[in-house]
């Protein structure tokens, strides 16, 4: 039975290049989930963009030297090519405001805030905000730096927007000792006119949406706890409202007659996640289906949105957006759905990696400025894809913070991916070429362990789906990492380089076990290590089609013929 997922990956601000802590937060888990939902056979969209407007990008700007639609553009592209080498394949990879999103994106951007304010989900408000004399301009919540307002942080590493060091978001005018980063002058506050979203009224249906998240009757997967407790606690203390508008021209025209509304965009985390929508609308005019289409994705219930995101992000995803959501409706519908539009099925995040540098003994954050980012870009310069995916998995940070260590990756991939994974695929290939012409042997031996082998293959892609229906990557690669550990202990006990010389059937028997083994392990680490495995499937000639997650563990029938020895899976990195 076929299902529908919408699932997005978080839109990367486009002021900058991506390393392995943002592939590891959203990017990766998001593409191998995908991945296994394909081999399913479910259906799937993946969308994913750049979050261009706002202040970042206008801040980068300001410090290259370049206008900000090159800049966006730039790095909008070096984005694309670092997924793209990584095999994080999205369906579409937009842009808020590159060239060819722009438009749909405002359009639907605007009319997302007509709609709330159509609803009375808005009030219009004078109030102070810091202004930058000296510059002449009011200061966006990111051009001011403080120190934190909350008694129990205090630490210096706060934005007018949010304490980098507590996550929590900041009321820049509570913010103390600001400093304008444009001058470096104290901003004094002055009046201006913002629309705010009424995330008070909207509070009580949040709060029935997510408590059904505790504990879902539907079956499907309970959040992180981490999610989930973040999010009813901040409804617990109170959600004040936001203000969704900014003094400033870069973004998305504030699309209201009032004459207080001239010379203002959007804030950047209104318009951002409607790029999930715009991109969605965007790929299905691509796909020729026009983009009003997006609505089968966004407003039909039969379909499960799942956004990916970094810790950092939960605030926005978890409340910001679905109260957005639930605001283009004043209620319930009759049929008891939340709104016109589908609320997130899931918010899986992650927390950060952090980097572990060889002669410290403490882990740190990883930081650009101080040097200890790997980027991607550097890193696909010379080394394949796959083991990072895989090392990257192996230490996801889905409940707690983990950490980069350079020395662990080499070891890693050295120890699992070439001495465990390519060595149990390479030790077979002679005997299977040699002796029976690459063609699946008869499975003539009914030996214990070969029915033990087979028994535990065929358990396992019901183990390893489940674990990565309830996004459990980590454990779910475990597995498979497991199977093909036990696939090495059956072929050390079954010796067929001997069997070979005193009793080819039983050697034949064996080589059958192993080759039905990985096919099994093939299908199972595709979301995994897609690069290696399709090697692998070409290896065992098995068309596109049959490799699916129902066929992974049905039997290669005897006299099937291989494809030739598959190409190297893993190289050593020293
Ligand atoms: N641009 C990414 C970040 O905070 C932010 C995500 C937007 S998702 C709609 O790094
Ligand atoms: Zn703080």
């Amino acid at each position: 039975m076929s299902r529908r997922f919408l699932v997005t990956a978080a839109l990367p601000y486009s002021n900058g290049r991506l390393h392995v802590g943002h592939i590891a937060g959203a990017y990766l888990p998001a593409d191998t989930y995908v991945r296994y939902l394909r081999l399913r056979g479910d259906e799937v969209r993946f969308i994913c963009g750049s979050d261009d407007n706002g202040v970042a990008a206008l801040k980068s700007a300001r410090e290259e030297g370049k206008p900000v639609e090159e800049l966006t553009a730039f790095y909008n592209a070096s984005q694309r090519r670092a997924f793209d080498g990584l095999g994080v394949r999205f369906d579409i990879y937009g842009g808020t405001h590159q060239p060819d999103y722009v438009s749909l994106h405002e359009k639907l951007s605007q009319e997302f805030f007509l709609k709330i304010h159509e609803k009375g989900f808005f009030t219009k408000r004078a109030s102070k905000q810091l202004y930058d004399v000296q510059a002449g301009q009011f200061l966006p919540d990111r051009f001011v730096t403080g120190v934190c307002h909350y008694a129990d942080c205090g630490k210096p590493q706060a934005y007018g927007d949010q304490c980098e060091a507590c996550g929590r978001s900041i009321d820049p005018l509570l913010l103390k000792e600001p400093q304008s980063i444009l001058t470096g002058t104290t901003p004094e506050p002055r009046e201006t006119v913002h629309w705010y979203l009424r995330l008070d009224q909207l509070a009580p249906r949040l709060e029935k949406w997510l408590r059904a998240k505790q504990s879902p009757t539907d079956g499907s997967p309970a959040w992180r706890s981490t999610v989930l407790n973040f999010a009813l606690g901040q409804i617990g203390v109170g959600l004040p409202e936001r203000a969704m508008t900014r003094d400033m021209t870069w973004g998305v025209p504030l699309p209201l007659e009032d004459p207080d509304a001239a010379g203002k965009v959007l804030y950047v985390w209104f318009d951002a996640p409607i790029g999930y929508v715009s991109f969605t609308a965007a790929l299905c005019e691509r796909l020729g289906e026009g983009w009003k289409a997006y609505e089968r994705w966004w407003k039909d219930p039969a379909c499960r949105i799942v956004h990916f995101i970094g810790e950092d992000n939960t605030v926005f995803h978890a409340l910001t957006w679905p109260a957005m959501l639930l605001a283009t409706h004043e209620g319930e519908t009759p049929e008891g759905r939340p709104g016109e539009y589908q609320l997130p099925w899931q918010v899986v995040a992650n927390a950060f990696v952090n980097i572990k540098i060889a002669g410290k003994a403490e882990e740190e954050k990883i930081s650009k400025s101080r040097g200890t980012a790997i980027w991607i870009e550097d890193y696909l310069k010379d080394h394949d894809p796959d083991p990072l995916r895989y090392y990257l998995t192996a230490i996801a940070p889905e409940a707690q913070r983990t950490a980069w260590d350079s020395e662990a990756f080499v070891e890693r991939n050295n120890a699992e991916l070439i001495a465990t994974l390519g060595n149990f695929i390479n030790r077979w290939q002679k005997i299977v070429s040699e002796d029976f012409g690459r063609k699946v042997p008869p499975l003539v031996n009914a030996a214990e362990e070969n029915r033990a082998l087979l028994a535990e293959l065929a358990a396992l892609p019901a183990a390893v789906g489940d674990d990565l229906e309830a996004f459990r990557f980590k454990t779910a690669l475990g597995r498979v990492m497991d199977g093909f550990r036990a696939a090495n202990r059956y072929i050390d006990v079954r010796a067929p380089w001997k069997s070979r010389k005193s009793d080819l059937a039983q050697c034949g028997a064996t080589i059958n076990v192993c080759i039905q083994a990985a096919k099994t392990l093939g299908i199972l680490m595709t979301p995994f290590l897609p690069f290696a495995a399709e090697k692998l499937r070409a290896s065992l000639n098995v068309p596109e089609a049959e490799w699916t997650w129902a066929a992974a563990a049905v039997p290669l029938p005897a006299g099937h013929v291989l494809g030739p020895q598959p190409e190297v899976l893993f190289r050593k990195i020293e």
